[in-house]
C-alpha cells in the first residue's frame, strides 16, 4: 500500500519540492492549505491535481485534528511558518503564534489522533543567530537574534520535549538557508536574481539592498528536501544540521549573479539602510557531517555558483516572457 504523507506549507518553496519528491516515490500526498481570498499556487500549479488538499491553519487546532483524521499519515512534514525574518519584527506576535505555538498545535493534534506518525519539524539555522561556534553543528548552543529565531527555537524544543515525553518519532532538521527559483521574492537571493533579470532586460536600473556583508551557508532547496525525507526513514529519530559547509556574503551572491549576465554589481546595487535589521545574524556556516555520514546525504550536490546560475536563468526566462 502507498505510504501517506501530510505536508503543511505545501504551497511554499520547500513544500512544493517535497510534494514532487514524495509523488515520485509513490506516496499519497495530502497538503494542508489555508484559505485565502485570492489563491496563488504558483509553486504547485504543475502538480496540484495529484495532491489532496485539506483546508486548515496552524492557528486552528481543530482544523489540524481534522487533517490528521482525514489523511491518517505515515509521515508528517511541518513546513508551515511565517518564514520571513524581516517581517518578524513588524509582526512578532503573529510570528510567535504561527512559527512557535503552531508547532505545539501540530504536535498536540498528532498525539490525540495518530501518535504513531513520524513527524518532521522545519527548524532553522536562525536559532544559532549570534556566532558562538564555527561551524555550527547539532551541539552548538543557540542564540537567536530575531522574533522568528526565537519562535523557531521554541518550536524546536517543543518537538524535542514531545519526543521525550510521549515517545514520538519527532525530529528536527536544522536547515541552513536554501534557495531556488521558487524562493519568495522578498528573500535576498530571489530579490537579487529577479533584479539581475530586470536590469539585463532594461526594465529596472538599480537594486536597493541592506547589509551586503552578511554571510550565509546557501544550498539548493531541491537537494534539502531529500534530506528531510531521509530523516524520517531511519530506525531511530534524531536531529540533524543540513548545510553545505561553505559560506558566502550577500556581496558574493551579487557579484556572481551580475557577472553571469555580463554586468558589474557595483554599477547597480545601492545600499539602503531601510533594509538593515534591528539585530543581524552576521555569519552562518553549518557542519553537515552528521547528515552526510548517518543519512548518506550529499551536501555538495549543487555548488553555490550553480545555484546562482539556476536562479538567474529562471528569472531571466520569466522576465523575458513578462515583458514580451
Ligand atoms: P515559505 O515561506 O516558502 O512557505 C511557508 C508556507 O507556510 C506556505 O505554504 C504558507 O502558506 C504556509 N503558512 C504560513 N502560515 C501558515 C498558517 N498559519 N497555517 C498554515 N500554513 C501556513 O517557506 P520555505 O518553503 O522556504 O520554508 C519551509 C519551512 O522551513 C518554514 O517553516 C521555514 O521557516 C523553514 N526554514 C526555511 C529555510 C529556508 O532557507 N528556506 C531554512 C530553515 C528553515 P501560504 O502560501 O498560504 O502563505
Ligand atoms: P534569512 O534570509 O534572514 O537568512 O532567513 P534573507 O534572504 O531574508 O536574508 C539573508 C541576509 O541578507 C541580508 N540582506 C537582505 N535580506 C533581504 N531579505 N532583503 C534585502 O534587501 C537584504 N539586503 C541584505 C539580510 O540582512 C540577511 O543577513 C532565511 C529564511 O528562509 C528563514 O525562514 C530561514 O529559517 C533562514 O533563512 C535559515
Amino acid at each position: 500500500m502507498a505510504k501517506k504523507a501530510l505536508i503543511t506549507g505545501v504551497t511554499g518553496q520547500d513544500g512544493s519540492y517535497l510534494a514532487e519528491l514524495l509523488l515520485e516515490k509513490g506516496y499519497k500526498v495530502y497538503g494542508l492549505r489555508r484559505r485565502t481570498s485570492s489563491p496563488i499556487m504558483t509553486n504547485i500549479e504543475h502538480i496540484k491535481k495529484e495532491i489532496e488538499f485539506i483546508d486548515g491553519d496552524l492557528l486552528d487546532v481543530s482544523s489540524l485534528i481534522n487533517a490528521f483524521r482525514v489523511s491518517k499519515p505515515d509521515e508528517v512534514y511541518n513546513l508551515a511558518a511565517q518564514s520571513f525574518v524581516g517581517s518578524s519584527w513588524s509582526q512578532p506576535l503573529l510570528t510567535g503564534q504561527i512559527t512557535g505555538l503552531g508547532v505545539t498545535n501540530m504536535l498536540e493534534a498528532l498525539c490525540q489522533t495518530s501518535p504513531e506518525s513520524k513527524f518532521y519539524q522545519a527548524s532553522s539555522s536562525e536559532m544559532f543567530g549570534k556566532v558562538v561556534e564555527i561551524p555550527q553543528k547539532e551541539t552548538t548552543p543557540f542564540y537567536p537574534r530575531s522574533p522568528y529565531g526565537v519562535a523557531k527555537l521554541y518550536a524546536h524544543w517543543t518537538t524535542v520535549n514531545h519526543r521525550e515525553s510521549y515517545d514520538l518519532y519527532a525530529c528536527s532538521g536544522i536547515l541552513f538557508n536554501h534557495e531556488s527559483p521558487r524562493r519568495g521574492i522578498e528573500f535576498v537571493t530571489r530579490k537579487i536574481t529577479d533584479a539581475v533579470a530586470r536590469i539585463k532586460s532594461g526594465v529596472q536600473d538599480e537594486l536597493r539592498l541592506g547589509n551586503l556583508d552578511a554571510k550565509r551557508d546557501w544550498g539548493y532547496a531541491k537537494d534539502y528536501v531529500e534530506c528531510m525525507w531521509l530523516m524520517l526513514q531511519q530506525e531511530k529519530c534524531d536531529d540533524y544540521v543540513v548545510a553545505t559547509g561553505e559560506t558566502y556574503s550577500v556581496r558574493d551572491f551579487c557579484k556572481i549573479a551580475f557577472e553571469y549576465v555580463g554586468l558589474n554589481y557595483e554599477d547597480h546595487v545601492v545600499v539602503d539602510p531601510k533594509y538593515f535589521r534591528a539585530a543581524e545574524v552576521e555569519l552562518l556556516i553549518g557542519d553537515p557531517q552528521k547528515a552526510a555520514s548517518k543519512l548518506g546525504w550529499n551536501p555538495r550536490k549543487t555548488s553555490f555558483e550553480k545555484l546562482v546560475k539556476i536562479m538567474v536563468d529562471s528569472d531571466r526566462a520569466r522576465v523575458e516572457k513578462e515583458i514580451r
